[in-house]
C-alpha cells in the first residue's frame, strides 16, 4: 500500500487541471467514494497491525493533498471565469478625454476672484422669484414693460389679492439677491451675485432667452460716484489688462440714480473704430450706478445715513469681449470643438 501512495501522490501532484471539465475529473478519479483514495482507506482494514499508524498517516496526507488541490483548482477557475476570455489585459488602459471648463464658468470665476480681492462676498439666492424681489422693490413703476409677458417668463399669474400677491417668475435679472441680502442684512454690504437670469427673448447671435449675470452691490456710509468709477477701473484693468480705457455715458436704470454705461476701448481696432465697434471705438461692458434712496428703503435701509453703488454685467457679453466670440448661441451647444478652446489652468 505505501508504494501505491506515493505513485499516487506523485499522479496526483502531476495531474494538470485547466479547465472545468478536468476539475471534475481530477475528483471523480481521487476525492469521489469510489474514487482512489477512498479504495486506498477501504484497504486499510489488511494493513497489519504494525504498519497501520505510519499508513494511516500517509493515507491521511494523500487525502488532504487531493482535497487541497481539488479546492485551490477550483478558485483559481471561478476566478478566470470572470474575466472574460476576450479581455486583453496587456492592453493599454481605455484614454478618458478630460473635462475643461466652461468659458462662461471661467469668465464667472475670473470676475469673482476680482472682486473678492478688493472685499467683495458672494451671494446667491432663487431663480424662480417673485415680482416684488424682482421689479418693485427695485423701484419699477407698476406698467413698466419688463412686466409684461413679451418680456418675462410668468410661472404663476396672481390676482393680487393681500393674502398671496404676487406673481411667480423666473428672475430677469440677479438685483433680486441684492433686494434679499439688504432685506436681511444692515450696511456695510459690499457682495457680488452671479447667475443665471431668463428673459422672454427669441435665441438669436445676439440674444438668448437664457444667460449669466455678474452684478455687484456696496452700501455704507458716504458711497460715492468716484468710489463705483475707482471700482470698475480696477475691475476692466483686472479682466482685460492693464492698458485698457474705460468711459462712463450716462443712462437710465429704474433702480439706480445717476445710472450709466460703462464700455472699454475697442480690442480689435484698438480705437481706430471697426465694425465690431461700429466705428466707435469702444464697446459696451455694463451698466452701473447710484444705487436709487426708493430702492434702499424698500429694503429697509436708512437712506439718508447710507448710500450705495451698484453694477451689473452679462456674462456671454464679457466672454464675447474677451475671446471674441460673436455668436452667443455657441456657448449653448456644448460643441466640444468650441469648448476645447477654452483649456486652462484656471479652475
Ligand atoms: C440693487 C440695486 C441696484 C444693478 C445694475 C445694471 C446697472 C445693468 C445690465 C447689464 C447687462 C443687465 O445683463 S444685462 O442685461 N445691468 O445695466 N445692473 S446697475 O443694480 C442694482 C442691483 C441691485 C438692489
Amino acid at each position: 500500500m505505501k508504494e501505491r501512495i506515493e505513485e499516487l501522490v506523485k499522479e496526483i501532484e502531476a495531474f494538470n487541471i485547466s479547465c472545468p471539465d478536468e476539475l471534475e475529473q481530477f475528483r471523480l478519479k481521487y476525492l469521489s467514494k469510489k474514487g482512489e483514495v477512498s479504495v486506498l482507506f477501504e484497504g486499510f482494514r489488511n494493513v497489519p497491525p504494525e504498519a497501520k499508524r505510519e499508513t494511516g498517516q500517509l493515507l491521511n496526507n494523500l487525502k488532504q493533498l487531493a482535497t487541497d488541490k481539488y479546492n485551490a483548482e477550483k478558485e483559481r477557475l471561478s476566478m478566470a471565469e470572470t474575466v472574460s476570455t476576450t479581455t486583453d489585459l496587456t492592453m493599454p488602459a481605455y484614454p478618458f478625454g478630460e473635462g475643461t471648463r466652461h468659458p462662461i464658468s471661467i469668465i464667472r470665476n475670473e470676475i469673482i476672484d476680482i472682486f473678492s480681492r478688493i472685499g467683495f462676498t458672494v451671494s446667491e439666492g432663487p431663480e424662480i422669484e417673485d415680482d416684488n424681489h424682482v421689479f418693485s422693490m427695485l423701484n419699477f413703476a407698476a406698467d413698466h414693460p419688463a412686466r409684461d409677458m413679451q418680456d418675462t417668463f410668468f410661472i404663476e399669474k396672481k390676482s393680487g389679492t393681500e393674502s398671496d400677491p404676487h406673481d411667480v417668475l423666473l428672475r430677469t435679472h440677479t438685483s433680486s439677491v441684492q433686494v434679499r441680502v439688504m432685506e436681511n442684512t444692515q450696511p456695510p454690504i459690499r457682495t457680488i451675485c452671479p447667475g443665471r437670469v431668463f428673459r422672454n427673448e427669441a435665441v438669436s447671435a445676439r440674444a438668448h432667452c437664457i444667460f449669466h449675470q455678474v452684478e455687484g452691490l456696496y452700501v455704507a456710509e458716504n458711497v460715492s460716484f468716484a468710489d463705483l468709477k475707482q471700482a470698475l477701473l480696477y475691475f476692466a484693468a483686472e479682466l482685460f489688462g492693464k492698458d485698457v480705457k474705460i468711459r462712463l455715458r450716462p443712462s437710465f436704470f429704474p433702480f439706480t440714480e445717476p445710472s450709466a454705461e460703462m464700455d472699454i476701448n475697442c480690442n480689435i481696432c484698438e480705437g481706430k473704430g471697426c465694425n465690431v465697434c461700429k466705428g466707435t471705438g469702444w464697446l459696451e461692458l455694463l451698466g452701473c450706478g447710484m444705487v436709487d434712496p426708493n430702492v434702499l428703503e424698500a429694503c429697509g435701509i436708512d437712506s439718508v445715513k447710507y448710500s450705495g453703488y451698484a453694477f451689473g454685467l452679462g456674462i456671454e457679453r464679457a466672454a464675447m469681449l474677451k475671446y471674441g466670440v460673436n455668436d452667443l448661441r455657441l456657448y449653448f451647444e456644448n460643441d466640444i470643438r468650441f469648448l476645447y478652446q477654452f483649456r486652462t489652468e484656471i479652475l
